[in-house]
C-alpha cells in the first residue's frame, strides 16, 4: 500500500514535471482552414495567431494551413478534439455528428436574421452550444459570421419549394442537410466542398447551396449561373481550439488566447459583410442571374418535417431548438 502510493506520488510529479517542461517551452501551432488565403474566415485566423504571438512574447507561435491541406473537415474536426491539431474554424453544419447540440443551429431557418444570429451566439443560447463543444474536447473561442446559404444551380431560377423538385443538390455531411433537401421533393448528394465544382460542371449534381463568398471564391458560379436567395440557412463557423491544447497553457496565457480569439471573431465579422458585398458584385459581373424571394413563408412551411425529425429522434434538444426558435 505504502509502496503503491509513493509510487502513484512519483509518477504524478513526473507528470507535473514534464508539464512545467512544456509549458516553458515554446509552443508550435497548426491551425486547418478550409478556404483560400484571400478569404474573411482567413484573415481572422491570421489575426488570431499573430496577436497570440505577440502577446505572449513568442512563447507560442503558429501556423494556418488555409485551403484544407491539412485535410477534410471530418477528420480535421476529430483531430483537433485530440490535440493533433491545435485550432481551426469550422462551420457547425458538419460538426453534428460529432456534437450534437450544434445541430440546432442547421436547422433550416432557425435564425430569423444575421444580426440575430450574432445576438444569440454571443449569449446564453451560444454557451449551450459551446458547452456541447467543450464536453467534446474542443473550446469555442468565438462563432464567426458565414452569412446565409442559398441555392444555386446551372439550369433555373428557384423562386418556390416546388422548382427544388427533382434537382440533385450537393449538401455539405449531415443527415439534416439531406432531410431539407428531401422535404422540397429533391435528390440531396452530401459531398466535400471541395468537390463541388468538378461535380456542378460535369452534372454530378445540378445545383448546389451556399453563401455569396463562398459561391464565388470557388468559381462555383461559373458553372452554375442562377443564384437564388433563399437563404435557408445562417449557419454560423467557429474559431474552435482543441482542449487538449488549451488546457496546456498558464491561467494568462489562456486569457491572452480567449481575447485574441474575441478580435479575431470581431475582426471576421466586419470582413464578413465586406466581402459578402464585393461577391455579389463579382458574381453578378460574371453573369450570374440572382434573384430574390421576398416571401419566403413557402420555403419554411416546407421545413416541418426537417424539425418534426429532428426533435423525435433528439428530445434532449427540444429546450435548446426552442431558446433558438423563440428568441425575439
Ligand atoms: C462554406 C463554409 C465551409 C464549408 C462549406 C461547404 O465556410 O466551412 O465547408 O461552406 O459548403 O460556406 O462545405
Amino acid at each position: 500500500m505504502t509502496f503503491t502510493r509513493f509510487a502513484g506520488f512519483g509518477a504524478m510529479t513526473a507528470v507535473a514535471l514534464t508539464m512545467s517542461a512544456l509549458a516553458a517551452e515554446a509552443k508550435d501551432w497548426r491551425g486547418w482552414n478550409i478556404h483560400v488565403e484571400d478569404y474573411p474566415v482567413s484573415h481572422g485566423m491570421e489575426a488570431f495567431m499573430a496577436e497570440v504571438t505577440e502577446k505572449t512574447d513568442g512563447a507560442i507561435k503558429g501556423k494556418t494551413f488555409h485551403a484544407g491541406v491539412l485535410g477534410s473537415q471530418p477528420d480535421a474536426i476529430e483531430q483537433v478534439r485530440l490535440g493533433i491539431i491545435d485550432f481551426g474554424v469550422f462551420s457547425l453544419g458538419p460538426m453534428g455528428q460529432a456534437v450534437p447540440e450544434t445541430n440546432v443551429v442547421s436547422l433550416p431557418f432557425i435564425f430569423k436574421s444575421v444580426p440575430q444570429m450574432y445576438e444569440l451566439m454571443d449569449g446564453e443560447a451560444g454557451a449551450a452550444v459551446s458547452a456541447g463543444l467543450e464536453a467534446k474536447g474542443i473550446v469555442a473561442l468565438g462563432y464567426y459570421d458565414a452569412g446565409a446559404r442559398s441555392f444555386y444551380n446551372g439550369t433555373k431560377p428557384i423562386n418556390t419549394p416546388d422548382d427544388v423538385t427533382g434537382m440533385k443538390v450537393r449538401v455539405m455531411n449531415n443527415d439534416l442537410f439531406v432531410g431539407m433537401i428531401e422535404a422540397m421533393g429533391g435528390n440531396a448528394t452530401p459531398m466535400a466542398f471541395a468537390e463541388v465544382y468538378q461535380s456542378l460542371k460535369t452534372g454530378v449534381v445540378d445545383g448546389a447551396e451556399n453563401n455569396p463568398p463562398s459561391y464565388e471564391s470557388t468559381s462555383h458560379f461559373e458553372v452554375a449561373k442562377y443564384y437564388s436567395l433563399s437563404e435557408h440557412l445562417i449557419i454560423p463557423e467557429c474559431l474552435c481550439m482543441s482542449k487538449k491544447t488549451f488546457d496546456a497553457l498558464t491561467p494568462e496565457q489562456q486569457e491572452i488566447v480567449r481575447a485574441a480569439g474575441k478580435a479575431s471573431t470581431d475582426l471576421q465579422r466586419g470582413l464578413w459583410q465586406e466581402r459578402e458585398a464585393a461577391s455579389m458584385k463579382i458574381v453578378q459581373d460574371g453573369g450570374v442571374e440572382v434573384n430574390t424571394i421576398e416571401d419566403k413563408s413557402a420555403f419554411q412551411a416546407a421545413m416541418a418535417p426537417v424539425y418534426e425529425q429532428y426533435l423525435a429522434a433528439n428530445p434532449d434538444m427540444t429546450d435548446l431548438v426552442n431558446l433558438f426558435r423563440n428568441a425575439e
